[in-house]
Formats: structure tokens, C-alpha cells, sequence
């Protein structure tokens, strides 16, 4: 092995760890509730529609401040994610608007930080865009 190789294998475990540390455990965001709306229910490829989310607590309080982001992915190789920010329109009630460019199953995610700064990974569900006919 040459030192290169070797520094190399030092330094892995310490760049998995930092990664790591950007995902929230089970505890930090356990207690968030999203509730998901999408105008139109199914949206046309390369279209813009819009998502709508109310971000809540535990006791069902609304959470306002949060910086957030939805992300929307296919489960094909190649396919580059959708990120859009998601802005808030009153409070805890977020909106954004995403123009899918591909007909078929989508999976949105909502991210970021809440406003206490605690992270979130939310998976919000599974969607199918249709094409334009
Ligand atoms: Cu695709």
C-alpha cells in the first residue's frame, strides 16, 4: 500500500462520520408532523404545480420559522433530484412549487432545519406525474 493509499484509508471513516453527523436520528425529528397537499392531486410533466405543507408539533401547534426545502426523486439511475425551496406563506404553512421533469413514480421529501436549528428528513409520500396529452 503507498502512504497516499494509506492516508486515504485513514481519512474515510472520518469523512463517513462528518456525513453522518448531517442525518438526523430517529429522536431529533420523531416528534414533526407534515401534512402534504399537491394543486393539481396529479401533475403534468414540465408543468408547475404547486405543493402545500403545514409543519406541526407533537401537541399538533404549527412550527413557523422552519428553512425548508422539497426534494422529489426518481428511483432510476441517472436522474437528477428536483430541489425546490419551500417558502412560508403563514404560519407553519409552507409552499412550493415543483415542475417535474419526467411522467411517472415520483418520492418527495421535505428537508432542512427547523427553526431551533434541529435538522429534518421527512419522506412525504409517493407521486405520479402524468404526461401532457
Ligand atoms: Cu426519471
Amino acid at each position: 500500500m503507498t502512504s497516499r493509499a494509506a492516508a486515504f484509508g485513514a481519512l474515510l471513516p472520518a469523512v463517513l462520520l462528518m456525513t453522518s453527523c448531517h442525518r438526523p436520528s430517529a429522536a431529533t425529528d420523531y416528534d414533526v408532523v407534515i401534512e402534504w397537499k399537491m394543486a393539481p392531486a396529479v401533475p403534468l410533466v414540465d408543468r408547475e404545480s404547486v405543493g402545500e405543507f403545514t409543519l406541526l408539533d407533537r401537541s399538533r401547534r404549527p412550527l413557523p420559522g422552519a428553512t425548508l426545502q422539497v426534494e422529489g426523486r426518481m428511483q432510476h439511475p441517472g436522474m437528477a433530484p428536483l430541489i425546490e425551496p419551500a417558502r412560508e406563506h403563514g404560519p407553519g404553512v409552507y409552499v412550493t412549487r415543483l415542475t417535474f421533469t419526467m411522467a411517472g413514480a415520483w418520492d418527495l421529501s421535505v428537508t432542512g432545519s427547523l427553526r431551533d436549528g434541529q435538522r429534518l428528513r421527512r419522506r412525504v409520500g409517493g407521486l405520479l406525474v402524468g404526461s401532457q396529452e
